[in-house]
């Protein structure tokens, strides 16, 4: 059951840039729970399938991770859309689903793929199969704060090894529960840290593209992914 929730869960996220005053006010609302390292590989198809879907395919720390849209406009980014404070990602860690999903994304047949495999931790050939091809990789060291008073919310403070730091609001909803009443007590936190960005701040994906893959990056922007 516990492992269901978290294979179904949604991610409501608002990140922040952040300096000494916010850390302070974090320390003073929050309690630190903890500092790791991680290192990300994104996958994609060399026309850029899944992130032009805004789906974003990710092995990190030996685990597969893929984070989809929950509301996508018949399946595609609808052009102008006014980009919210807060991004709303469906997180889906179970590997045959995540194979499933994938090539439900790059309209991949059976025939396409000649015989139909069935994926696993220890062997990569299914990324050959749907012609995944890693397109970015970094290291993030990130300490991780709860705090007092706000149930279910947590901050965590990145640095990314490319040279980029972000903050980020976190709440964790199970699929189909109130994503308003998160996207609230997101907005009460930024409130109590004494944010006040009016707009979407820049997640470390999106400074990465533009750094080191401008080409996709400027496919991603022109199609309104970032
Ligand atoms: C969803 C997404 C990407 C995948 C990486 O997501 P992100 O939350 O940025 O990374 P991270 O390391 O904090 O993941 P976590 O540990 O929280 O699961 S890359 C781009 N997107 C879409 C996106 C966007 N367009 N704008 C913003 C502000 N964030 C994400």
């Amino acid at each position: 059951m516990l492992l269901n929730f978290l294979q179904m869960s949604v991610e409501v996220e608002r990140k922040f840039l952040f300096d000494s005053d916010t850390l302070k006010a974090i320390e003073d609302i929050g309690d630190c729970v903890g500092q790791k390292q991680f290192h990300d590989k994104y996958f994609d198809t060399p026309d850029f399938k899944l992130t032009l879907r805004d789906v974003w395919l990710r092995r990190r720390k030996q685990s597969w991770e893929l984070k989809c849209p929950i509301d996508p406009v018949n399946g595609t980014v609808e052009p102008g859309r006014e980009k919210s404070l807060c991004t709303r990602y469906k997180e889906i860690t179970n590997l045959p689903e995540i194979y499933q999903r994938v090539k439900e994304v790059i309209k991949v047949t059976c025939e396409d793929c000649k015989a139909d495999i069935t994926p696993s931790d220890e062997d990569d050939s299914w990324l050959n199969t749907l012609k995944l091809c890693c397109f970015a990789e970094f290291t993030t060291t990130r300490r991780s704060f709860t705090l007092k008073g706000e149930d279910g919310v947590k901050i965590d403070l990145d640095q990314a090894d490319f040279g980029y730091h972000v903050g980020e609001i976190e709440v964790l909803v199970p699929e189909g529960a109130d994503i308003q009443s998160a996207q609230e007590k997101i907005r009460h936190t930024a409130q109590r840290l004494g944010l006040n960005e009016e707009r979407r701040v820049e997640g470390k994906m999106t400074v990465y593209l533009k750094r080191y893959r401008p080409e996709q990056y400027a496919i991603l922007l022109s199609a309104h992914v970032l």
